[in-house]
C-alpha cells in the first residue's frame, strides 16, 4: 500500500466485542503496546444485545487484573436457578454448590461499554469503522495488517502478534489457509424464538421444562426480560402475533398470571455448535466466536471468549516480559480443552430440558433420559455439585 500511513505495534487486535475489548484491557495493564480494529461504528458495539451472565471465572478475571471496580459496579449476583417440569418449581443454589461461586448477571452491552471506557479513558488506542482490514505474512516473524478508516485512508500496522477477536463472520479465521485448519460443526435441530420485553425480570433466572416445548426468562436489567421459546423446524415464530407468545409463555412456565408486556425485540437463534481446531496459526491468535460458537445454553459463548482472552494475555505477558513463549504455544491446547468441556455441558444441558419436554421432538426414550438427568439434578447433591462447578466456569 503505496500512500497508506505505516506504524509498529506490538499486537493488534481485530475486533471489539467482548474477546477483543477484554484483551486489550487485560494487555494494556500489563504493559503491552496493542490497537483495537472494529469494523463497525461505535453506537453499534455499545447497543448490541446478546449475553446476559458473566460467570464466576469471567469475574475472576476482571478482579486479578484489577478492573472488577468498574467493570462489574452492581452487577446483581445469581442465587438460586429456578427450573419448572410442568409448572411445578425446583430451585438450585448454584454459586452455593459450587462452593461459594456466584456468577452475575451482566447484559453484555454493558459490559462491552465498560470496557471501552476503562480502555480509553487509560489511552487505549480503540478505532472503530476499520474497514477492508486485511491480515498479511501471518506465517513470519512481522505480521502485517492492512485496513481502510471512516475517511477511506489506507494504513498498515507492522505487529508482532494478531489477536482475531472479529467473531464467527470476521476475516481473521478466512485469513488461515483450509488445510491448516479442522472444522468441527454440530446442528442441534432446535430453534430458539428470543424475545426482548419491558416484561419484569423473573424472581430468579428461570427456565419451563414442558410438552408444549423449552421456555425461558432471563433478568436483562432491572426493567426487562429476555424470553427463550423453543419452535419446531419449519415454524417461523417471528410472525407469531404478541398474544401466542405470552400464551405460550404463560403455559411452558406454568404461569398464569404472567402478563402481556411489550416486546421490544424479537429474533430466531438455530442452537449450533462450531469449533476450528487449532486456534492459532502462526502468529495468529484466533479468541471467542472467531474459533467457536456455542449454544446459549448454560450461558457460556461469551464467558468462553472472555476465558480464550485472559489465557492469550498471560501468554502475551510471558512472550513479551521474560522471552518465554511457551505459553502462546500452549494457546491453542490449552482453550480448546475448556472449549470442548463447555460444548459437552452445553448438549447435555441442551437434552436435558429440550427431551424432557415435548418427546414429540427426541421420541419418549430420550424423554424419560432427560427427565432422569434433571431429576438427578435435585436428588443428587454430586451431580448438583458437577452442574454448579460448570455454572460457575471450570477452574481446571
Ligand atoms: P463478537 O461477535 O461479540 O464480536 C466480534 C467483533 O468483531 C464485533 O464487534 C464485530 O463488529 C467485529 N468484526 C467482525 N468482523 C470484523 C472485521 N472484518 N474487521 C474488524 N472488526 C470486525 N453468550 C452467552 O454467554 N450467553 C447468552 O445468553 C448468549 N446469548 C446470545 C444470543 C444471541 C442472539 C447471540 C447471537 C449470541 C449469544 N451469545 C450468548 C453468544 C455471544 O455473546 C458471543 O459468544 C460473544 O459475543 C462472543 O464475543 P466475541 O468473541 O468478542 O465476538
Amino acid at each position: 500500500m503505496s500512500g497508506a500511513a505505516h506504524e509498529t505495534i506490538r499486537v493488534v487486535i481485530v475486533g471489539a466485542g467482548p474477546a477483543g475489548l477484554t484483551l486489550g484491557n487485560l494487555l494494556q495493564r500489563s504493559g503491552i503496546d496493542c490497537v483495537i480494529l472494529e469494523l463497525r461504528d461505535r453506537s453499534y458495539v455499545e447497543r448490541r444485545q446478546r449475553a446476559g451472565v458473566l460467570d464466576h471465572h469471567a469475574g475472576r478475571i476482571f478482579e486479578e487484573y484489577g478492573l472488577a471496580g468498574r467493570v462489574l459496579a452492581n452487577a446483581p449476583v445469581e442465587t438460586l436457578l429456578e427450573i419448572r417440569h410442568e409448572g411445578v418449581p425446583r430451585f438450585l443454589n448454584t454459586p452455593e454448590l459450587a462452593g461459594g461461586r456466584p456468577s452475575r448477571l451482566v447484559p453484555q452491552q454493558l459490559l462491552v461499554q465498560r470496557l471501552i471506557a476503562t480502555f480509553t479513558e487509560a489511552g487505549g488506542d480503540l478505532r472503530f469503522e476499520a474497514r477492508d482490514v486485511a491480515l498479511h505474512d501471518l506465517d513470519g516473524a512481522r505480521p502485517r495488517v492492512t485496513y481502510r478508516d471512516a475517511g477511506g485512508a489506507e494504513h498498515e500496522v507492522l505487529c508482532s502478534y494478531v489477536a482475531g477477536c472479529d467473531g464467527f463472520h470476521g476475516v481473521s479465521r478466512r485469513s488461515i489457509p483450509d488445510a491448516a485448519l479442522t472444522t468441527y460443526s454440530f446442528d442441534h435441530g432446535i430453534g430458539w424464538f428470543t424475545v426482548l420485553s419491558d416484561a419484569p425480570p423473573p424472581r430468579y433466572p428461570l427456565m419451563g421444562v414442558s410438552r408444549h416445548g423449552f421456555a425461558a426468562q432471563f433478568a436483562r436489567g432491572p426493567r426487562a426480560s429476555r424470553f427463550y421459546l423453543q419452535y419446531r423446524p419449519g415454524d417461523d415464530p417471528r410472525f407469531w402475533p404478541d398474544e401466542l407468545i405470552w400464551q405460550q409463555l404463560r403455559l411452558r412456565l406454568g404461569d398464569d398470571t404472567l402478563p402481556d408486556a411489550s416486546v421490544t425485540d424479537r429474533d430466531v437463534v438455530e442452537m449450533r455448535s462450531f469449533v476450528v481446531e487449532p486456534m492459532a496459526y502462526g502468529r495468529l491468535f484466533l479468541v471467542g466466536d472467531a474459533a467457536h460458537i456455542i449454544t446459549p445454553m448454560g450461558a457460556k459463548g461469551m464467558n468462553l471468549a472472555l476465558a480464550d482472552a485472559h489465557v492469550l494475555a498471560r501468554a502475551l505477558a510471558a512472550a513479551e516480559h521474560d522471552g518465554d513463549d511457551a505459553a502462546l504455544r500452549e494457546y491453542s491446547a490449552v482453550c480448546l480443552r475448556r472449549t470442548w468441556d463447555y460444548q459437552e455441558f452445553s448438549r447435555w444441558f441442551t437434552e436435558m430440558v429440550h427431551d424432557a419436554g415435548d418427546e414429540s421432538m427426541a421420541g419418549p426414550f430420550r424423554g424419560r433420559l432427560a427427565k432422569a438427568r434433571l431429576d438427578r439434578l435435585f436428588d443428587s447433591p454430586p451431580a448438583a455439585a458437577a452442574f454448579a462447578d460448570l455454572m460457575a466456569g471450570t477452574l481446571r
